[in-house]
């Protein structure tokens, strides 16, 4: 195209290139869903339709985005690994958050109706996400991230549990079960939930405990995979996304804290 007097506005566009040689990491996260999920009346203090609908989502932005190895999820959010070294988007900071955020966006609205047949949206609450990317230099960050986001999981959750059944099973009101848990430890939670309350924590569901975990499975047998498009042709980058669109993306309840995960999945952190 011909260049025009008004072409030196371009030179006003500023890009973030990501720093090379490290992790990336996207988090998506529902905005104000504290109001939409009583919007919508999702139940409390877990809505598996809704959790559901968060798994798909995020399995459905996978599927689009080969790059993406590793997903962890719960409430509201979902946390993406992508692969080391990766060129995404060369990695263009904007245009990766961007991305991600409405692709993820895209796939919640357009499943909602397969997960809430009878609480349709309405334009005046429909849901969004924001995105952030944060960089991660070496392996330990990467599994102290997504440590920390299963700790949140699981300490958001025994409280949630433990808060929601002193209002259902005791009758308390909110301000007096929020006042009856303030100062409470983890194992006190679980005291009240099994002395008071019947419930032994241990019995609750794994999605509720553990969050979700979503992996682009690699037969280890295969050659080690690698999308360091810098040492590719482009007939190798083009067959090797191409395999790894094909990996199955499979859904897990586990603990990934523990350095087991990791060592059986070597390929989730090599680059
Ligand atoms: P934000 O992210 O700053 O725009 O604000 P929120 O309101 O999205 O807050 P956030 O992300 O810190 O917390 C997630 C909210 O979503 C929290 O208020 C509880 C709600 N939520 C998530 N999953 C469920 C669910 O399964 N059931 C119910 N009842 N609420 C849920
Ligand atoms: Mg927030
Ligand atoms: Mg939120
Ligand atoms: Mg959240
Ligand atoms: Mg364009």
């Amino acid at each position: 195209m011909a260049n025009s007097k008004f072409e030196y506005v371009k030179a006003f566009e500023k890009e973030v290139y990501l720093l090379p040689e490290t992790y990336m990491v996207v988090r998506v996260d529902g905005r104000g869903f504290h109001k939409l999920s009583e919007t919508y009346k999702f139940e409390k203090p877990n809505d598996l339709n809704a959790l559901e609908l968060m798994n798909k989502a995020a399995q459905s932005v996978m599927e689009k985005i080969p790059e993406a190895l590793l997903a962890y999820g719960d409430s509201d959010e979902y946390s993406f690994l992508l692969q080391k070294n990766c060129e995404i988007f060369e990695r263009r900071e904007a245009k990766l958050t961007s991305t991600f955020s409405s692709t993820f966006t895209a796939y919640y609205n357009f499943y909602w109706k397969d997960y809430f047949p009878n609480s349709p949206l309405t334009p005046e609450r429909l849901p969004t996400f924001d995105a952030r990317v944060v960089l991660y230099p070496n392996q330990q960050n990467v599994k102290d991230y997504f440590s920390w986001r299963q700790v949140d999981c699981h300490i958001n959750n025994l409280y949630n549990t433990t808060f929601w059944q002193l209002i259902l099973k005791k009758g308390l009101t909110p301000q007096e079960s929020e006042k009856r848990l303030m100062g409470t430890l983890s194992s006190d939670k679980n005291e009240i939930l099994f002395t008071e309350l019947g419930i032994n924590y241990n019995d609750e569901a794994e999605i509720y405990k553990k969050g979700t975990v979503l992996i682009r499975e690699w037969e280890l047998k295969d050659d080690q995979p690698s999308l360091n498009e810098r040492e590719l042709s482009k007939r190798q980058k083009d067959r090797l996304r191409k395999k790894f669109r094909k990996a199955k993306i499979q859904k897990y309840h586990i603990d990934i804290i523990n350095e087991g995960f990791w060592n059986e999945r070597p390929w989730l952190l090599e680059s």
